[in-house]
């Protein structure tokens, strides 16, 4: 630990990006997202979907003080000078009924087109949209959803071990994601939807979460931004005040995983 570089992240930034939250869930890591939102300052704040997960809370209620503790910091931020846009997902989609609503100074948008500094355009949506083009049946994701928890189970007694020994988070499913050849299958056609999407309506980009896979990338023409979530990765995406974006990761140290500089005058797209 004590090797690891320590790299300053800015604190004030112009827009945050979280996604995948699921608060009512017991694998959410409330503590790290906590820790940065309460640092954090920003204009923006999209909440990129299944923010409150009511599919889990629907089978077990589970609601410790740290998720009202997210809840209420949140809300702060929209009481004051942040711009709090909720963009609904499959597990809150409760919520898409009221498109076009603002609740407690959170503005709910099913999807929303966000200006970028440097004037480009980036369409915001959950990523669930996608799900039929990528072949998912209900039964598929039912099924995965079960071994989903019973490997997030394990990956909490990994953790735990971990952390008595002194090593960071490590995320088991994450890592059996990508070794699985069917998910990075499953994320390829995912990807390209988004690129589909993004160029049919005409953005610059797209900015999603759903498949609980970060990335921040030039694809297929499009800029694709991936929130990734708060069960694995805890990572969040941000845009600084000079149109730079970052994709951080923020389980313990802070780190800046990916960095994508601002589109400049005069060049073309
Ligand atoms: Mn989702």
């Amino acid at each position: 630990m004590e090797n690891s570089a320590r790299i300053k992240i800015k604190r004030n930034v112009r827009t945050i990006w979280i996604s995948d939250v699921h608060l009512g869930f017991p694998g959410c890591s409330a503590s790290y997202l906590l820790d940065f939102i309460r640092d954090m300052r920003c204009e923006n704040l999209y909440l990129v979907g299944d923010i409150i997960d009511f599919w889990s809370l629907r089978k077990k209620r589970y609601w410790p003080q740290e998720h009202n503790n997210v809840v209420r910091s949140i809300l702060g931020k929209a009481k004051h000078d942040t711009n709090v846009i909720y963009v609904p997902g499959n597990h809150d989609e409760a919520m898409r009924a009221y498109d076009g609503l603002t609740l407690g100074n959170v503005k709910i948008r099913d999807q929303i087109v966000h200006e970028m500094v440097d004037g480009r355009r980036f369409l915001i949506l959950h990523g669930d949209q996608f799900d039929s083009a990528v072949m998912h049946s209900k039964f598929v994701s039912l099924v995965g959803s079960f071994a989903y928890e019973v490997l997030l189970k394990a990956n909490r007694v990994v953790n735990w071990a971990r952390g008595l020994m002194g090593r960071d988070y490590w995320s088991l499913a994450a890592f059996l994601k990508h070794k699985v050849k069917n998910a990075v299958k499953y994320i390829d056609r995912f990807e390209r939807a988004v690129a589909r999407e993004a160029k049919t309506q005409g953005v610059d980009g797209l900015i999603c979460g759903h498949i609980h896979r970060p990335e921040l990338t030039e694809l297929d023409g499009i800029t694709y931004m991936n929130c990734g979530d708060w069960v694995e990765s805890c990572t969040a995406l941000v845009e600084h005040h000079d149109g730079t974006l970052e994709l951080l990761k923020l389980s313990g140290e802070p780190q800046i995983v990916k960095r994508m500089p601002p589109k400049t005058m005069g060049m073309a797209a």
